[in-house]
């Protein structure tokens, strides 16, 4: 197939002729094997038609070449200890596709629109706060969503063009899915470092399907964010440190994700966050008014992604996985979830939530949680706050977490809360 690919580009009648008689045993009409580079465009234009019958809401096509300019930005990004740890490790691998395929001969790129408004939202209130999670983990996952598409277009292909081979990945991949969404002209690389499109806005997953066919390429967009700079001023830690540039050590949407301890600072900063961060998205002026609400995997339950806060700090595992194991915010389980939960009941000053941040900083088996809910007490504060910490403080065992209760014991000495 390999051979008869590259042969049918520059061509010639008689590569044509073997494939059409191969055509003819396997069954399948001379459309299904191109012939020529007109072939293939005409193959790229039906998937483009079709795209939208497979679920598909943006669709383009990028040469498989290696990302050499990406390579440098990753190296330096690296050097400056801005990863997140949740890339793919391997910058070659990241940045040439012919180490993850076999004689790639271009990448398919497509996206999906998801949701950024909820519907009569419950509300939160005194008594009764609730926490968000961030748009991109509402509905069902969306890595089983684009997976699916994915297939979907594979299943599209063969029909077509029996030989295909394809890899295909989402989020989890080697490749930047950002860089090859950027490349095959889905949208333009924007200052709050999202892939962003006029019609779309950034509300969209990526994901692509690395393949054997020599599909003509599209070209990068040329509309930009021009003179904005709504999403930079707007991030609350100053993490998006140039254009398109992000410290994720500082990204709110990353310390969400993390298991551990969280700085004063930062807990602060995540306000009532209990998952990922959409301010650098929900500023945009290219995002104003969009909503997409046809894809039925990915719309919200509301109760789900806006749910009550107290209710989180004691739910089970079994209760974790009915609820959120179908989520992409479940990848992390239920700790940072619950962790974010008593930094949010903490930042709104919720007085109705001492006895239930007592109870998790007396029993909870987890220290990471017993600390955070020392702090959340001690930003609270009260008698009855003081009161938990100070019984709490001679059981102490753990170190980081004793740190936590001293500190929120001395702050409300001082009142500096
Ligand atoms: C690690 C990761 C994170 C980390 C780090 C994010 C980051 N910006 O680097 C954390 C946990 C913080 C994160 C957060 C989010 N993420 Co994330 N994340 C990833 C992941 C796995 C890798 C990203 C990566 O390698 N970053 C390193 C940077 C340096 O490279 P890059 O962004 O891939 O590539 C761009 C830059 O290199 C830049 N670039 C290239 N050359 C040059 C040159 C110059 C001079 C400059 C300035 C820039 C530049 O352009 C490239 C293309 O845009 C991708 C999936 C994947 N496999 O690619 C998803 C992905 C980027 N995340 C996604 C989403 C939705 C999010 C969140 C919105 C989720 C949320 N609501 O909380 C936030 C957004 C935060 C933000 N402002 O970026 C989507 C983005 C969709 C889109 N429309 O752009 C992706 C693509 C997942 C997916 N398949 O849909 N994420
Ligand atoms: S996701 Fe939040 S913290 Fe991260 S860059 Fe955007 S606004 Fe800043
Ligand atoms: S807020 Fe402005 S600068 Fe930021 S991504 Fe949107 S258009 Fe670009």
């Amino acid at each position: 197939m390999e051979q008869s690919l590259r042969r049918i580009g520059s061509a010639g009648n008689q590569t044509a002729c073997l494939i059409n008689v191969r055509a003819v045993k396997q069954g399948v009409n001379e459309y299904m094997l191109p012939e020529t580079d007109n072939r293939w465009a005409q193959l790229k234009q039906e998937m483009r038609e079709a795209a939208q019958s497979l679920g598909i809401d943006k669709i383009g096509v990028a040469s498989a070449d290696p990302f050499t300019e990406l390579k440098q930005v990753l190296v330096r990004h690296r050097e400056l200890g801005r990863e997140s740890g949740f890339e793919e490790p391997d910058l070659d691998k990241r940045t040439n596709p012919a180490l993850l395929f076999d004689n790639p001969q271009s990448i398919i790129a497509i996206a999906i629109a998801y949701p950024s408004k909820l519907q009569n939202p419950p509300k939160s209130e005194p008594g009764a706060r609730r926490g968000i999670l961030s748009r991109s983990s509402w509905g069902e996952d969306y890595h089983k969503v684009l997976r699916d598409r994915l297939a979907k277009l594979e299943a599209w292909l063969r029909e077509r063009v029996p030989e295909l081979r394809v890899e295909s990945m989402v989020d989890t991949g080697a490749l930047s899915d950002r860089a090859v969404a950027e490349r095959a002209g889905i949208g333009w690389s924007a200052k709050n470092c999202s892939i962003m499109s006029e019609e779309l806005g950034s509300w969209m997953y990526l994901g692509e399907m690395i393949t054997n066919l020599p599909l003509p390429v599209d070209e990068p967009v040329t509309e930009g964010c021009g003179e904005c700079t709504k999403c930079i001023d707007a991030c609350p830690t100053g993490a998006i440190v140039g254009p398109g540039q992000l410290d994720s050590q500082r990204c709110i949407s990353f310390v969400t994700q993390t298991k551990g301890f969280v700085s004063d600072e930062f807990m602060r900063k995540i306000g009532n966050r209990l998952y990922g961060c959409d301010t650098c998205q929900t500023v945009c002026p290219v995002n104003r008014g969009k909503n997409w609400t046809h894809q039925p995997e990915l719309q919200p339950d509301h109760e789900l992604v806006k749910p009550l806060l107290v209710p989180l700090l004691t739910m089970g595992n079994r209760e974790f996985k009915e609820r959120y194991g179908s989520s992409s915010s479940a990848w992390r389980g239920k700790k940072p979830i619950q962790r974010n939960a008593v930094i949010a009941l903490g930042n709104f000053k919720e007085k109705s939530a001492v006895n239930d941040l007592a109870q998790v900083l007396r029993e909870d088996t987890r220290p990471v949680l017993r600390g955070t809910a020392a702090w959340a007490l001690g930003r609270i504060g009260g008698e009855e706050a003081e009161e938990a910490l100070r019984g709490a403080l001679p059981l102490e065992g753990d170190e980081e977490a004793r740190t936590y209760i001293e500190r929120a014991i001395a702050a409300l000495e001082t009142a500096d809360i």
